[in-house]
């Protein structure tokens, strides 16, 4: 009998060893332990032996019955916990990811600068024009009182196509686009790309952006230049500013200007950051010259106009305290993320 009861261990260890999943083992249970399993057909035959054999053999297969209950147990609890851990590797989330640390996008210093810009002239008044960056030689230079062999040609090295097209060296070619649109009197600024065949240094690039700017109206003066750009400065650096007008040639404007701004940093006493001037160079300007507005189909002798044109690169520069001109073209998220909250 106890060979029997020990086959019997032997064959309820073996099958269990092969079970691999919980749902497996109801079976398990049934051909053991059932109504018609081998430990119930063995109490069965008890019957059949005498009193004290019965008892011996009786109390046994009630040893081999919560034996088989608990190896069945704890195969389903090391089952279970198999099962658990084979769902957790492959439907496992992180949930300790910060969302908020996705990346967001932000906007690059030159662009925030341009957008400043338009949103200060458009709250003057002043309509924003775009225009291409292949432009004629007229738009770029003969329409802003430039004729061929002109030296102020030399002024602008031009990267030209050989059809005669030519990038745009400077945003002016937009004033001569927006007076063939506009009637007068109108208010414009046209930002942009412009594109110079420049050795490039911590100050200048082949390819920045600038922001130009007009008014055309009846006795338009240099007094209303100096109101609009005081008044668009003061805007940028969130400060009051004094500006100064220097004289300047721009063949397109007459006469012309660069307009300097006292430096904010050591208020005109001479600082790095001026190179000791006091005074910071900012942009070009002037009143129009009557060639110009002719070439924009505008009568010089009823109305007159101002126009300035200023890098947006080196405002930027100069209103995030950036020292070189090329990391701000050079693609750089790292650096480009410092700005996303400004
Ligand atoms: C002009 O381009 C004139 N069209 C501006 C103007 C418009 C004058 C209307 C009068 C009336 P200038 O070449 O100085 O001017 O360029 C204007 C500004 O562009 C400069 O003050 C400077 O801020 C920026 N700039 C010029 N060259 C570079 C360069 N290589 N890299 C970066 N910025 C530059």
């Amino acid at each position: 009998m106890e060979k029997v009861f020990q086959a019997l261990e032997q064959e309820f260890q073996k099958v269990l060893e092969t079970i691999q999943q919980i749902r497996d083992l109801d079976s398990v249970k049934t051909s053991f332990l059932g109504k018609k399993g081998k430990l119930t057909s063995m109490m069965k035959q008890l019957k059949d032996l005498s009193n004290e054999e019965r008892a011996e053999v009786g109390k046994k297969i009630n040893r081999l019955k919560t034996a088989f209950q608990e190896k069945l147990d704890s195969k389903r609890v090391t089952l279970k916990k198999s099962e658990f851990n084979k769902r957790m590797e492959k439907e496992w989330i992180d949930i300790t990811i910060d969302p908020m640390a996705e990346e967001t996008g932000s906007m690059h210093p030159i662009s925030i600068m341009q957008q400043r810009l338009e949103d200060i002239f458009v709250a003057m008044g002043f309509e924003v024009l775009d225009g291409p960056h292949i432009e004629t030689e007229f738009y770029n230079f003969e329409a802003l009182n430039i004729p061929e062999h002109h030296p102020a040609r030399d002024m602008h090295d031009t990267f030209y196509f050989e059809d005669g097209h030519l990038l745009r060296t400077q945003t002016s070619p937009i004033q001569i686009r927006g007076m063939e649109k506009l009637d007068p009197p109108f208010r414009i600024v046209g930002p942009g790309k412009v594109f110079r065949c420049e050795r490039t240094d911590a100050s200048h690039d082949s390819v920045f952006h600038q922001f130009e700017g007009m008014m055309v109206d009846k006795n338009i003066s240099v007094a209303n230049l100096i109101y609009f750009l005081k008044t668009m400065l003061g805007e940028v650096f969130e400060s009051e500013v004094e500006v100064r007008l220097r004289p300047g040639y721009f063949p397109f404007v007459e006469p012309g200007f660069e307009l300097d701004m006292r430096c904010l940093l050591c208020a005109g006493e001479g600082c790095k950051f001026c190179k000791q001037v006091g005074w910071i160079e900012l942009l070009g300007c002037g009143m129009v010259h009557p060639n110009v507005l002719r070439a924009g189909n505008v009568d010089p002798e009823k109305y007159s106009g101002f126009a300035f044109g200023m890098g947006i690169d080196r405002l930027a520069m100069l209103k995030y305290d950036i020292s070189d001109i090329r990391p701000l073209h050079g693609g750089n998220l790292n650096f480009a993320r410092v700005f996303s909250i400004k």
